[in-house]
């Protein structure tokens, strides 16, 4: 049984090799800001670390090729996936890190699963890799970036509700489909403000 360390170096290796630099770097600084995350949040950090390493480990294939794979492996798209195929690449990433690089952690799977439109009632290793995808130090597009790195730090649900507030505001600026996952899970956070 090799242990977690382990694992991380070789995946390292990997995806060093098979994803573009940029694409890389943006995995590693991923990996790192989750840990600081679940320094932050009591959470293990070698498995915070593992998760975002590995959480765009499918990003190297295009819509297309992603929906082929899906089905070649019986991995059930939504409608709404479909219609959004930028979110497809964290579900098929998801089988990716259990039947290709061996991942058999499903909070792990789970928090790659859902690390681009998010979901209801998210778990803390979900919320941290979702938000650790965002505030990354080499991301640099956001306009509420700086607040968002602040908030990350003080309140995750908040943050959660934050960010899907502006990506939905910016999905529509763009005349984008959304998948209906992603409004699900804004209500959901949404709804945590009114309690
Ligand atoms: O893979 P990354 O670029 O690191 O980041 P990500 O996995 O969060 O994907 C980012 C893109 O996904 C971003 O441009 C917003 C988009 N996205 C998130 N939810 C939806 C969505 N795109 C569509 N069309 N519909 C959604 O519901
Ligand atoms: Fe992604
Ligand atoms: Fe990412």
């Amino acid at each position: 049984m090799i242990t977690i360390e382990e694992q991380i170096f070789t995946y390292r290796k990997q995806l060093k090799s098979k994803l573009e630099p940029m694409r890389y770097e943006h995995s590693l600084s991923v990996s790192y800001t989750c840990m600081a995350l679940a320094m932050r949040y009591g959470y293990d950090l070698k498995r915070a670390e593992l998760a975002g390493l590995l959480h765009d480990c499918a990003k190297r294939y295009g819509d297309n090729e992603l929906i082929v794979k899906c089905q070649k492996h019986n991995i059930v798209l939504t409608e709404g996936e479909l219609k959004a195929p930028a979110v497809i690449h964290a579900k098929y990433g998801a089988w990716m890190a259990e039947h290709k690089f061996g991942v058999c952690d499903e909070e792990i799977l789970s928090a790659i699963r859902c690390h681009t439109a998010g979901k209801p009632d998210m778990g803390t290793l979900d919320k941290i890799l979702y938000i650790a995808d965002y505030i990354e130090p080499r991301r640099n597009k956001a306009s509420n970036l700086e607040k968002m790195r602040y908030l990350a730090f003080q309140d995750l649900d908040q943050t959660m509700y934050e960010i899907l507030a502006g990506t939905l505001a910016y999905l529509k600026r763009k005349n984008a489909n959304i998948d209906p996952m992603t409004r699900q899970a804004y209500e959901y956070f949404e709804g945590l403000r009114n309690l």
